[in-house]
């Protein structure tokens, strides 16, 4: 047997025993049928390989409120825990990706309850999927809504997108990044200027500061964000695991260290499989047939 039709057996055989897994039909079940108040979610995609999230509490533009927070992180886990699942989309409604975290949920808690509850401590599941995640972003980004888009690895916006932390407007601070990553992706002068002013940037003004990487007709944003997923999934789920490992660590270390990770990183590519049958498939002018291993 030639090494690419080894490779397609192994591909098809693994297929036919993930179709057959109670616990992967479980999954699928769980996602068609919606068991969540606040989001949708669905698996979407040519080859129903992208977790699809919409945040879908329209009437109040999407507010994150605690039991929204809840299924988003519940929703992101067990997408990201689906070996079928390459790529996950995060979006809005066409008016609201969303607007912050819940201002009539806060309104009147003090300072010893948020303190001591470690109060909306539990938003960190998009920023600690190993799955990349592409927000698509129509509408209000604000607040919260804005911390959570750039906890995603990639931000498209549709034409009509704002983004913002305008919380300084309401006497409090960003509480979820909004402080530390729009910084380090705008910069300081940029970031202290919206933090301090509360005002909004438009989504080509978003695009130049690099918050995001492409601005789409509205209607067609998720289905832009769908087709770039879906570019992602096409690769070795594994290498674009560490790919994506790589790039955030930029965020969390000196150069050196970074460098030196990104080449550990790039020396353990050469204990996969998919590393040698990328580098196979080009020699042999054939396209590569990656098995996640
Ligand atoms: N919370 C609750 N309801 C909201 C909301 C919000 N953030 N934003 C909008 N709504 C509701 C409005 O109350 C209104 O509801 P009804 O009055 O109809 O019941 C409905 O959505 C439509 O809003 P408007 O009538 O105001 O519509 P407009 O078109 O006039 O204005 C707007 C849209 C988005 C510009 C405006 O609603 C607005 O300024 N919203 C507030 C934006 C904001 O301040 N966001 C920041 C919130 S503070 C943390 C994690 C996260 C955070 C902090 C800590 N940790 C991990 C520690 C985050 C904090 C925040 O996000």
């Amino acid at each position: 047997m030639s090494l690419s039709l080894a490779f397609k057996s192994i591909i098809s055989s693994q297929a036919i025993r993930n179709s057959l897994n109670p616990s992967l039909i479980g999954i699928q079940r769980r996602f068609q049928s919606n068991e969540f108040k606040n989001i949708l979610t669905e698996v979407r995609g040519k080859d129903k390989n992208i977790g699809f999230i919409q945040l879908n509490r329209p009437k109040a533009f999407n507010a994150l409120n605690a039991e929204l927070m809840t299924e988003l992180e519940q929703a992101v886990k067990k997408f990201d825990a689906d070996p079928s699942i390459g790529c996950i989309v995060l979006t809005g409604s066409n008016r609201a990706f969303a607007a912050g975290a819940d201002i009539k949920e806060m309104q009147n808690k003090s300072f010893s309850e948020v303190c001591k509850g470690n109060f909306l401590s539990n938003w960190t599941a998009l920023a600690e999927s190993k799955t990349p995640v592409i927000a698509a972003v129509n509408g209000f980004a604000l607040g919260g809504g804005c911390e959570i888009a750039m906890m995603c690895d990639i931000i498209l916006a549709g034409e009509k997108a704002e983004f913002g932390q305008p919380e300084i407007v309401i006497g409090t601070i960003p509480g979820a990044g909004g402080t530390q990553r729009l910084t380090r992706v705008v910069g300081k002068s940029k970031a202290m200027e919206m933090v301090l002013t509360g005002d909004r940037i438009s989504a080509k003004e978003a695009q130049l500061y690099g918050l995001v990487s492409a601005v789409h007709p509205v209607d067609n944003l998720v289905d832009e964000a769908v087709k770039l997923a879906e570019r992602i999934t096409r690769h070795s789920k594994l290498t674009v695991q560490l790919a994506k490992e790589a790039v955030n660590s930029a965020y969390e270390t000196t150069l050196a260290q970074g460098i030196n990770l990104e080449r550990r990183l790039f020396h353990a590519t050469f204990a996969t499989n998919d590393r040698k049958e990328g580098m196979t498939a080009f020699v042999e002018k054939r396209k590569p047939n990656f098995t996640d291993s």
